[in-house]
């Protein structure tokens, strides 16, 4: 549980004093949030966090709006004025539910203590069913004193929510046979292979019909990128090989997608144009949404993978992964310092993989940086890369990683940080501190807000503005909160720094001066 207390919520955390539950104290509400959803993304269970009412609230959007973009399970529970005060202007009052409604899955206001038991079981249930997403339950403060004999109930009735959804046979039919008569298949997997638990079923529907796949950023991870089916990122800013073959493909089996924009491209006509398209997602809604399909499941895509696999006939395709293989670009590729004696960033992430042997969590905040770690780092199993991707939040990646580090306490986590979103969320750098988390957290200092600055290189006609940015020392920073900070200038000197960070017990910074002219 990760909060932070305030007036209207002070008796929860007196409850929670005497509670067997392990509580984060973050710095900041925005923090909060991140935290949990870094542990739901690397544990798969849903992470929960307890704000005061008003600004503890509003804090909250951010991280609720990506949690919700993802598909992450959380329940936040959230102090209310008293009921009587509601709509008073009372102090701190704010409006949870109106604020939270476009940012979270559902959302409760409670009414009187006899409700709570109840409507926490169906936060849970919601937040954790179907598309997973955030549930907000705002519980004014007069409720929370009450007593009530209400008991936490058995079983979760809800009148007009009932996401349990199964393939048709006839649906199972037409997929197998769409399957065994592609010539140039290739699966898609998003998010919602990994929310499934269905990475394995990919895996061996992959390997059985010789089908290659691409993934989006949700779904890295969904598949062992060394595996020689693997075409890794598609999308803008993906692979070449991943979306040449997507253009090229005659079936995309997309699998727990939703064809966000970047995924697609603009214009999502012409997204996959010489294929049939297959969608199975457990959420209704995206089928048909974004992308007409050929064939739309509503369906859990592990329930639907295995009943699927005795009818699909082993295939190996080889034209088609020769014409595939023809489109791959050299891993060395980017690699070649632009200036001499600069370190280029994607060498950072490669001595990262190096240094852990692909062995670490990898967490990312938002901008170039996150495109190197999702391109260079070959992510080979689900819930090991967190990300904020459909949001696209920065100031995501130092909370995150302390949720994910506390989720997996087996794991190094290394998250990378540009030297913009770094800034935005680094009070909570303390947390990992007094935690003594194995953190290794990379700040990529490229002097400028990257992403930004290069989309003003190529569209603005290299008119900069507004990119630049100064960077306190971060090494400084680091000390500062209680960890050790390392600089690293000198390109000789990188795959040593990185290699002695990922060894340390606890957090460690490492502030690496990268070239700025680098493209993602
Ligand atoms: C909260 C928020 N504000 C603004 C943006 C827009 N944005 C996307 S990437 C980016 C630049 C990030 O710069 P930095 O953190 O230094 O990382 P780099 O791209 O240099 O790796 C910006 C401003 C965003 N994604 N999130």
């Amino acid at each position: 549980m990760f909060g932070y207390p305030g007036g209207n919520v002070v008796s929860v955390f007196d409850e929670l004093r005497e509670a067997k539950v392990g509580f984060v104290l973050g710095r900041h509400e925005q923090g909060c949030v991140h935290m949990a959803d870094g542990y739901a993304r690397a544990s798969g269970r849903p992470g929960v966090v307890v704000v005061t009412s008003g600004p503890g609230l509003t804090n909250t959007i951010t991280g609720l709006g990506a949690a919700n973009m993802d598909g992450i399970p959380m329940v936040l529970v959230c102090g209310q004025v008293p009921l009587a005060q509601i709509g008073t202007d009372a102090f701190q009052e704010a409006d949870t539910t109106g604020l939270t409604r476009a940012v979270s899955k559902h959302n409760f206001l409670v009414h009187s203590a006899d409700e709570i038991p109840e409507t926490v079981a169906q936060a849970f249930y919601i937040a954790t069913h179907g598309k997973p997403g955030p549930v907000v339950i705002d519980v004014p403060r007069d409720c929370q004193e009450a007593t009530t004999a209400a008991q936490y109930p058995e079983r979760v009735v809800l009148r007009a929510y009932h996401p349990e959804v199964s393939a048709t046979p006839s649906q199972v039919a037409r997929l197998a046979k769409l399957v065994n008569g592609a010539e140039r298949p290739v699966i898609l997997a998003g998010g919602g292979v990994i929310a499934s638990g269905a990475a394995d079923d990919v895996a061996a529907l992959a390997r059985k019909a010789g089908i290659p796949v691409a993934t989006t950023l949700m779904g890295l991870g969904s598949f062992d990128e060394t595996d020689p089916l693997a075409l890794g990122l598609s999308g803008l800013h993906g692979e070449y090989a991943a979306n040449a073959a997507l253009a090229q493909a005659d079936l995309v089996l997309a699998l727990g997608v939703r064809f966000n924009d970047r995924v697609t491209g603009q214009n999502a006509a012409k997204f996959a144009r010489r294929a049939k398209i297959v969608h199975v997602d457990c959420d209704p809604a995206s089928i048909n949404k974004n992308v007409t399909v050929h064939l739309g499941i509503t369906a859990d895509v592990k329930e639907l993978l295995m009943t699927v696999d005795s009818r699909i006939c082993p295939a190996e395709h080889p034209e088609w992964l020769a014409t595939i293989a023809a489109w791959r670009r050299p891993r060395t590729e980017g690699l070649k310092p632009l200036h001499p004696g600069v370190i280029m960033p994607q060498a950072v992430v490669e001595a990262a993989y190096a240094a852990t042997k692909g062995r670490a969590l990898v967490v990312t905040d938002v901008g170039q940086h996150q495109l190197w770690a999702a391109k260079r780092f070959r992510h080979t199993e689900p819930r090991r890369f967190v990300s904020s991707g459909g949001m696209g939040a920065m100031g995501f990646g130092i909370p995150a990683a302390i949720g994910a580090a506390i989720a997996r306490p087996d794991l190094r986590v290394v998250a990378f940080l540009g030297d913009g979103g770094a800034q935005m969320t680094c009070e909570e750098l303390i947390v990992a501190a007094e935690l003594g988390l194995p953190i290794t957290f990379i700040v990529m200092r490229n002097g400028t807000l990257g992403l930004v600055r290069q989309m003003q290189r190529h569209q603005f006609g290299g008119r900069y503005f507004a990119t630049d940015i100064a960077s306190p020392d971060f090494t400084l920073m680091a000390k500062a909160m209680g960890m050790r900070g390392v600089r690293v200038t000198d390109p000789a000197r990188l795959d040593a720094a990185v290699a002695r960070a990922v060894r340390s017990r606890g957090p460690v910074l490492l502030d690496i001066e990268v070239d700025r002219d680098a493209e993602a």
